[in-house]
This record gives structure tokens, sequence and C-alpha cells, in this order.
């Protein structure tokens, strides 16, 4: 049975492309949001995130009528569930648990228009065993319909869990040139899946089980995680021994058989930082490099901030008629990483907020990707005006922009080893 009608559930990063991809190849997609906004904009022939090309490619879709937004579930083929899974907000020193809420809901949501021979697939980054638990979730509002949990092959429901794993940014050309993991709870539900994701998918379509299909995408996260964690110690202990560490892991990186990553303000974004924490909430006593890794990357903000107190105090040292309040502080680049104008999760950010709480004289920021900023003592100003006004420079995040400025007095932290 091919598929005619393709919803999607969830219409953010990852759903929004993928439904706007599906849409591009003629499909008929209808797009399930809860947010009146996300779906109104939508249906305007509008985008509400900010990605390269997907304006054109929704508006498109939009136009020629192959792509609705709506607020509730209608039938379909095919369900794909790209719905948030954060953790659970948990106390200081305590392993967050993921919060599985949001696939609860949009199971709630998609089991009324459940029809024999449908597929459901979880797109969302999941701890391991979440496509099961979604199983049951549908099998238990749906005890007309058989699940693959129960009747495997023959089952009314097909399910799987493919997850996403494009980077933001480049999320269009990766949708269709990445590989895709294909974890089906019975091989009929891989089968269907890897036919569902060929009308876009240019890269190999890879069929495992759902289970190993979670743990990949948790696994290809928190590989960089740990690598990164491994940069960051590394700039802790270089500083420590007046090394250079930018020149010491390029140096080190002529080796044929290593491949550092690089050193930074710490680890943002919506996944890094949080995907670890699926198999360290798990496996506790098991993940210890996992585990010491989110410490070590989540404390790096913490350390950068003492970097400024020494300067602060280099600077009323070098001019003693001076108080704080007389040293102005720019933070460069605010976003999680360079040239993307997204704000969340934002290690950089986080320090120039802490900044802001300590300083008393005036903190700015330069940030070229965004127009304003409604930050309480921190005022946005252009990379001009920083560079005439500012005591002590503070790169925290390596945008173009600022590769190509030429520091001539006040003192510098910089974080990413450009200046
Ligand atoms: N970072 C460093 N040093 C580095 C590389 C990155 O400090 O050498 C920092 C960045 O500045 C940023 C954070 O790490 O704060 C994460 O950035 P990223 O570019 O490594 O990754 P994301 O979060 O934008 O996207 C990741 C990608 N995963 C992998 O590369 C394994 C993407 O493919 C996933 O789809 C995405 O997570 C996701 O949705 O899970």
């Amino acid at each position: 049975m091919s598929f005619e009608t393709i919803s999607v559930v969830g219409l953010g990063y990852i759903g929004l492309p993928t439904a706007a991809m599906f849409a591009s190849r003629k499909k008929k997609v209808i797009g399930v949001d809860v947010s009146q906004h996300a779906v109104d904009t939508i249906n305007r022939g509008e985008i509400h995130i900010v990605e390269p090309d997907l304006d054109m490619l929704v508006s498109a879709a939009v136009q020629q009528g192959y792509l609705k937004a709506v607020l509730s579930p209608e039938p379909a083929d095919a369900f794909l569930i790209a719905v948030p899974t954060p953790f659970k907000p948990s106390k200081e020193g305590e392993i967050p648990e993921p919060d599985l809420s949001y696939i609860k809901a949009a199971s709630e949501a998609i089991a009324p228009v459940l029809k024999k021979g449908d597929l459901v697939i979880l797109e969302s980054t999941s701890p391991v065993g979440a496509t099961e638990t979604m199983a049951e979730w549908l099998s238990e509002l749906r005890k007309d319909l058989s699940f693959p949990q129960t009747a495997g092959e023959t089952a009314d429901i097909n399910i799987a869990h493919c997850p996403e794993r494009v980077l933001p940014g480049q999320v269009v050309t990766e949708l269709v040139q990445n590989d895709r993991v294909i974890g089906g709870m019975s091989k009929r539900c891989s089968e269907r899946s890897v036919e569902l994701y060929r009308t876009f998918v240019m890269g190999e379509c890879v069929v495992t089980n759902a289970r190993t299909a979670e743990m990949a995408k948790l696994t290809e996260n928190s590989s960089r995680d740990v690598q990164i964690a491994f940069a960051n110690e590394l700039s802790i202990i270089c500083d420590r021994l007046d090394i250079n560490v930018w020149e010491l892991i390029s140096l080190s990186n002529r080796h044929p058989r290593v491949n550092i990553l690089q050193p930074g303000p710490g680890v943002g974004g919506h996944c890094i930082a949080v995907d670890p924490w699926f198999i360290v909430s798990k496996t506790p006593e098991l993940a210890r490099i996992i585990h010491t890794a989110r410490k070590v990357n989540d404390s790096k903000p913490e350390w950068v901030l003492e970097k400024v107190k020494i300067a602060i105090a280099e600077f009323l040292n070098r001019n003693p008629s001076k108080t704080a309040r007389d040293v102005t502080i720019t933070c460069y680049g605010l976003a999680f990483k360079p040239d993307i104008d997204d704000l969340r999760e934002s290690p950089a950010l986080n320090i120039a907020e802490k900044i802001a709480a300590i300083h008393s004289g005036n903190v700015l920021a330069v940030e070229p990707n965004i127009a304003e900023l409604s930050i309480d003592k921190i005022k946005l100003v252009t990379l001009e005006e920083s560079l005439v006004k500012a005591d002590i420079h503070v790169m925290l995040v390596d945008h173009q922009q600022f590769k190509k400025i030429k520091l001539n007095d006040g003192l510098i932290v910089d974080t990413k080893g450009i200046w």
C-alpha cells in the first residue's frame, strides 16, 4: 500500500522541513501543531522558525496545495511524530530524566484517527524503550487494532523509530543527503518506513530494530559531547600550563589517527547538551565517561566567568584611578554556535548574563545575527561601537564577522582562539 497522505505531528525545526520535503515530492501532507500561531503562519505559506531555504519550500508547498497545517490530527496513511523530548526539571547535581509527555500527547491525539494499515514513526530523539512505550500507549487507546508488540508482522499498525539527524542551518540539504537509520518494531515496520523515506531521502536507509535506532541517535550526540569535553578539558589544562591549546590541537591533529574537536565556552543547542542525559539516566552506574563529559561541558561557562573576573582585576591593576564601574566589557557572539541566530540553550548568552549579574560597569554585546535584545543590563551594539568603547573583549562565538577583527588595545578573553 503506498502513502497518499502523510501527517507530521509537531511542526518545529524538524517536523516542518520534513513536512515540506514530502509536499515537495507531491504528497498530500497534513501538518499538526498545538500552536495556533505556527498553524496560521504555515497556512499563509510563511515560516515561524529560522532555517535557510525552508521559506521557499513551505511557500511553494502551501501555494500548490500539498501542505496544510491543522490543530488536531486528521486521517492519514503515515504519521511522523516530531515533538520535543526535553528533560524534566531536576535539582542541582541530580541526573535529569527525559520528559516523554509530548510524545504521549501526540499519541493521544493521533489514536482516534488511526486505521488499519497505517504507519506511525517516532522521529523525536528518545531514550531507549520510548518507541515500545509509545506503541503501548497507542494499543491501550485503540483496542480494536493490533500492534507489532503483540501481532508482529501481521499487525494492523506498523511502528518504527527513525531518528532525525540533521544539522540546524543545513536541514534542507541534510534531510535529503544523510543516511537514515530505520528501526522498525518488526521487519514489515522497517520495510514500510524505508518505502516512506525513499520519497525524498537520497542517502542510504539502513534497517535495524527500534531500540538500536534510539541508541544510535543518542550515541552520535554523546560521542560529539565527549569529544568536545576532551577539547574543553585540554583548554583548561593548557591555560594552567601556559600552552596555546589551539596550536596544540592543530599539531596533534596532524597525526593520521587523531582528530580533536575545538574547545569553546561550553556546549549549547537542544541536542548535544540534552541527549547524553538520556543514556546517563537509563544506566547511571555504567555511563561514566558520558556523565563526566556532560559535567565538564556544563561547567565551562563558570570557568570563562572566572577568566573575565581575572581580566577585570588586571584592568583595575593597570588603571589604579578607575573602579569596576568604569570598566566596559563586550561579549562577542550570543548564539549557541557560529553563524546562526539561535540563542536558545546558548552558553555564550549564559556567560553574558552572568557577567551582567556580577559586573557594575557597562556590559555590551555584539551579535550580528540578531536585530534586538531585551536583556537587562546588556546593550546590543555594533562591532564598530564596541571596538571604540570596550576595555575587555570577551570572544564567545566565532561568527565570520569576528574573524577579521584586529584588536589594538583592551584585555581579551578568547574562548574560541580566533584573536
Ligand atoms: N561545539 C564545540 N566544539 C566543536 C563543535 C561544536 O564547542 O568542535 C559546540 C557548538 O558551539 C555548540 C554545540 O557544540 O554549542 C553543538 O553544536 P554542533 O554543531 O556540534 O551540533 P548541533 O547541536 O547543532 O546538532 C547536533 C548534530 N549532531 C552531530 O553532529 C552528531 C546534528 O547532526 C543532530 O541532528 C542534532 O545535534 C540533533 O538534532 O540531535
